[in-house]
């Protein structure tokens, strides 16, 4: 059968925009390699929940590795070299996770990306994400590289107005999703997580986005 002979090479890549590409199951290989390479990264840098400059206190808990992490006060979002927990570096981005993120946005198209920040969140059942935009890093022209672990989720890919109408896309364990060029401002957010229990992370869902902040 035709089919099954195209199930040989797993899901195929799907586009969801003109610059936005799903690669269901991209990171499966690779689940245990990052895990183990999260574990020291998150001793050095752990999950805490940062506050909206608006003082909101963040549903997501984050942490962050690489040159570069993303933070937010009161005094706005931004990136940053230090973690202000430790006061110190961030840890620094694993082989693993620069490798991996590399490969995918080959695949979606976007050669030679180096990111230089890794932005980890965690979710638990019933943590969402509200709809924005990306739009701290220096240079637009670099896309996104955005890996899911854990508990699935239902992502909102919205368009260049927070109003516009969000296409609603699985995310799922070991999913990537490589977004870019006139995508890369598109508004996007993740809606609560369901009640469940993954069978390698627990009840918890994580996600990675790999980017050039700098
Ligand atoms: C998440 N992701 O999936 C949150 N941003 O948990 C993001 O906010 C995101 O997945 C930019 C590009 C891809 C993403
Ligand atoms: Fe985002």
């Amino acid at each position: 059968m035709i089919q099954s002979d195209l199930d040989l090479f797993g899901p195929q890549p799907q586009r969801l925009a003109s610059h936005t590409v799903l690669l269901p199951g991209f990171a499966l290989g690779e689940v245990e390699a990052l895990l183990d390479a999260l574990r020291p990264v998150l001793r050095a840098a752990p999950w805490r929940h940062m506050h909206t400059p608006g003082g909101q206190r963040m549903a997501v808990a984050l942490s962050n590795c690489g040159a570069l992490g993303w933070v937010s006060d009161e005094r706005g979002y931004r990136y940053s070299p230090l973690d202000p927990l430790s006061g110190q570096p961030w840890p620094a981005l694993p082989a693993v996770l620069l490798a991996l993120a590399g490969r995918a946005a080959a695949q979606a198209g976007f050669e030679g990306f180096v990111p230089d920040a890794c932005l980890i969140n965690h979710y638990l059942p019933g943590t969402r994400l509200s709809l924005h935009q990306d739009r701290d890093e220096r240079d637009f022209g670099q896309p996104i590289v955005s890996i899911s672990l854990g508990l699935p989720a239902v992502f909102l890919f919205g368009g260049l107005q927070r109003a516009d109408r969000a296409q609603r896309i699985a995310l799922n364990h070991g999913d990537v999703l490589v977004w870019g060029g006139e995508d890369r401002l598109r508004f996007h957010g993740v809606l609560p997580v369901k009640p469940g229990v993954h069978p390698r992370l627990g009840e918890r869902r994580i996600n990675l986005t790999l980017r050039k902040a700098g």
